[in-house]
């Protein structure tokens, strides 16, 4: 028997266990070290029943997606031969489970007799996360036991359920004691003792919905599910479910998961998938770097990106002391907290208790001595490098001596403001995205003097508040500020061209992404921006004053989103974006007035200079070093920038279509526009290669 799989004998009961760390999942090996466990308890005449349970942390997390992405091996078993020989054994089998039972775990599970689990064990069906169904029967068994009702939202979300609701869907048939063999043993010997049939789901039915069902459940998830294909082919597997005999079911799951395998979002979910593991993996602060503890925090500034960060670690049981200037800010600041808290238990997403005891994490102070013994401080005052600087001084005097400071800069120079301390080693960016609460993305900016052990503490600290970590390096704009600065760019260019701000914001939607970048500017407010501008514009002569079509927006008042009004207009108390006349009309103006010749611009053109220009920018980032791999930039623009997780994000993105395509197109611009569309070296080498950015 292979060795991922042990077997041993208790008494009357054959025990296998799955023993392939870290999650127990069905790699090769697996599925037939478990047929070779129960044949050798079918042929074992002491033997009345096996009970197959995980070792480890878990039942089994589900097939092995590092194999989705290789070409299978020949001749070894897979999960439906494993299924097969569950369904032809003449002696009973248990599926005992404590952790986690996901995808072709839990079908692994469905396929057996019975099943038991401890009080804390998980169940779900993730396939969806990753661009593919439950494809080892899952489909047809799931809708079998628990309705269809039931089945497919939790199969369409992906979504994880504990042991208790479990039950009540018939997906287990028993909790037992969290000492689950013991408790397993006395079950499975239970059931034979009272005789009970070889229960196979296989033979069950399933019920058609209610009239209308599969309507309103497309419906409601339209807007999340957009540009998707893994939701809809589930639908129309459990359709199969119902309409079809069991194996012509299974015969049309298994053509709908192919479908699903061999797309391009499968691949772009899986990559992503492991990227977003890879992210905290730093070559050189290796997995055992010591790390600090953090039991308490502060943040400097109870604005916007204050009051986020804050949440962030109540959230997660870590009390926050927060400072202020003025008792007006503090309270301001505070009240919008609560108002959060109260919107998440009123939607029912959180219990008035959970909300108080977070609040009761919070401690307002104005005064520095209050926040002295903090083991981090995360600052979020007003982005100005004087400012920071002081505020940096400040607290390197007063902090404890092995206390983090860090920045929640986004544009600063994170080794400029660590310069100003004694203990630069201590000084590291935390670059949070808005809003602070809702947003996994966290950028750790690593500066030239920051300790190994600081940037290992933070980015555990990342995982402990639910965010996804990724290290990038100081440069202007860190990864994913700087990459978009070009991609704007490019499409207010465009603008200036010949499209109007709905031609672009469709080009980018229709391509998968969240929104466009006018309607972005429109809900982030347009007038941040331009009061920087006018800023510098003050400040430094040299810079030209001719405003822009987004200035004279601006001093128009609108403001975007807020004042129902920025490049579009909006209706009081709706986000939905109407194309203005009024601003099709500035535009043109402002274009006559120049002499800028306008011209269609069709959006294949718009979505490639918009999304080239953010991968050839990442080359060079990549080039630079100032963020680790290509995966990395795609985890970032996933995670906070909208990029549709289907396409994984724009470096696989241009993989897929190919570097050399890319490089040329880009060459093409280059030639058109000019210098901002000096091609990255990198990209043209990987390009001369034949490869990919993946491929570093
Ligand atoms: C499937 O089952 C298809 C079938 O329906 C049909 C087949 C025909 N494979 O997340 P973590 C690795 S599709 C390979 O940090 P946690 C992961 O990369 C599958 N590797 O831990 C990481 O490696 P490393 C359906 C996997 O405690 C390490 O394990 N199942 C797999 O935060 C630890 O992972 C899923 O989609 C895997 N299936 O969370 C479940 N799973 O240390 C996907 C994990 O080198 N997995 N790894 O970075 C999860 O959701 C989480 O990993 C889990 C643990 C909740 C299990």
């Amino acid at each position: 028997m292979a060795n991922l799989v042990k077997f041993e004998k208790r008494g009357s009961i054959g025990i296998i266990t799955v023993d392939n760390p870290p999650v127990n999942a069905l790699s090769v090996g697996v599925p037939q070290g478990i047929i070779e466990g129960v044949e050798a308890s079918i042929t074992d005449s002491g033997i009345s029943a096996i009970i197959l349970n995980g070792a480890g942390r878990g039942f089994i997390a589900g097939a092995d997606i590092n194999e989705f992405l290789k070409p299978p091996p020949p001749g070894s078993p897979s999960l439906d031969d494993m299924i097969r020989c569950f369904e032809s054994s003449t002696k009973l089998i248990l599926a005992a489970i404590h952790g986690n039972a996901l995808g072709g775990g839990l079908e692994t599970a469905l396929a057996c007799h019975y099943r038991c689990g401890t009080s804390t064990s998980v169940y779900g069906f993730p396939e969806v996360l990753i661009g593919i169904l439950p494809g080892g029967q899952g489909t047809q068994r799931l809708p079998r036991i628990s309705g269809v009702e039931k089945a497919l939202p939790l199969m369409v979300s992906g979504e994880f359920i504990p042991a208790n609701n479990a039950l009540k869907l018939g997906i287990i048939d028993e909790i037992v004691d969290d000492e689950l063999l013991e408790g397993a043993i006395v079950f499975a010997e239970k059931l034979v003792s009272e005789k009970r049939p070889l229960r196979k789901i296989r033979d069950e039915t399933a019920e058609a919905p209610s009239a209308g069902f599969y309507e309103n459940f497309e419906q409601s998830i339209s807007k999340r599910a957009r540009g998707y294909l893994a939701p809809y082919k589930i639908i129309e597997a459990t359709k199969a479910a119902v309409e079809l005999p069991f194996e012509e079911g299974v015969s049309r799951e298994r053509e709908l998961f192919q479908d699903c395998l061999r797309s391009d979002q499968s691949k772009g979910l899986m990559k992503l998938f492991f990227g977003e593991r890879t992210c905290t993996k730093i070559p050189d602060v290796p997995k055992d770097t010591p790390t600090q503890k953090i039991s308490t925090a502060a943040v400097l500034g109870a604005g916007t990106m204050g009051g986020g960060i804050t949440m962030n670690f109540v959230n997660v049981g870590i009390p926050v002391t927060i400072l202020e200037m003025s008792q007006e800010a503090l309270d301001r600041g505070l009240d919008i907290i609560c108002k959060n808290y109260a919107n998440t238990v009123k939607k029912g997403r959180l219990s008035q208790e959970k909300m108080d005891q977070r609040i009761s994490l919070i401690t307002p102070t104005l005064s520095y001595d209050g926040i002295a013994d903090a083991d981090i401080v995360v600052e979020a005052v007003f982005e100005e490098m004087d400012i920071k600087k002081d505020v940096f001084r400040k607290l390197d005097s007063i902090m404890k001596p092995d206390a983090i400071l860090a920045t929640n800069t986004s544009t600063l120079d994170v080794d400029e403001i660590a310069a100003v301390t004694k203990r630069p080693e201590m000084v590291i960016g935390t670059h949070f995205f808005s809003p602070a609460n809702v947003m996994k993305l966290l950028e750790v900016v690593r500066g030239a003097r920051t300790k190994k052990e600081v940037i290992a503490t933070v980015m555990q600290l990342g995982k402990t508040i639910k965010k996804v970590p990724v290290l990038v390096g100081v440069c202007d704009g860190f990864v994913g500020n700087r990459m978009l600065a070009r991609y704007s760019k490019q499409a207010y260019q465009m603008v200036l061209e010949g499209a109007l701000p709905q031609d672009v914001d469709k080009a980018l939607f229709n391509f998968g992404l969240a929104m466009g970048p006018f309607a972005m500017g429109d809900l982030a407010g347009l007038d941040v921006g331009w009061r920087i501008r006018k800023r510098r514009a003050t400040e430094n002569s040299a810079i030209q004053d001719d405003a822009g079509i987004d200035d004279q927006i601006c001093e128009m008042g609108r403001f975007g989103q807020k004042t129902n009004a920025g490049w579009y207009k909006y209706e009081p108390g709706s986000r939905v974006p109407i194309p203005d006349p009024e601003i099709e009309q500035l535009i043109v103006d402002y274009c006559e007035e120049r002499q800028i010749q306008r011209r269609p611009i069709a959006s294949q053109e718009i979505l490639e200079r918009c999304i080239y220009a953010l991968v050839n920018e990442g080359a060079k980032i990549l080039e630079e070093g100032m963020a680790l791999r290509a995966s990395d930039i795609d985890v970032i623009y996933a995670n906070g920038y909208g990029f549709p997780r289907f396409r994984s994000g724009p470096m696989l993105y241009a993989d897929m279509i190919g570097l050399d395509k890319v490089y040329e197109a880009i060459c093409r611009y280059h030639e058109q526009f000019g210098d901002a569309w000096k091609p990255a070296p990198l990209l043209k080498r990987l390009a001369d290669q034949g490869k990919t950015f993946n491929d570093l």
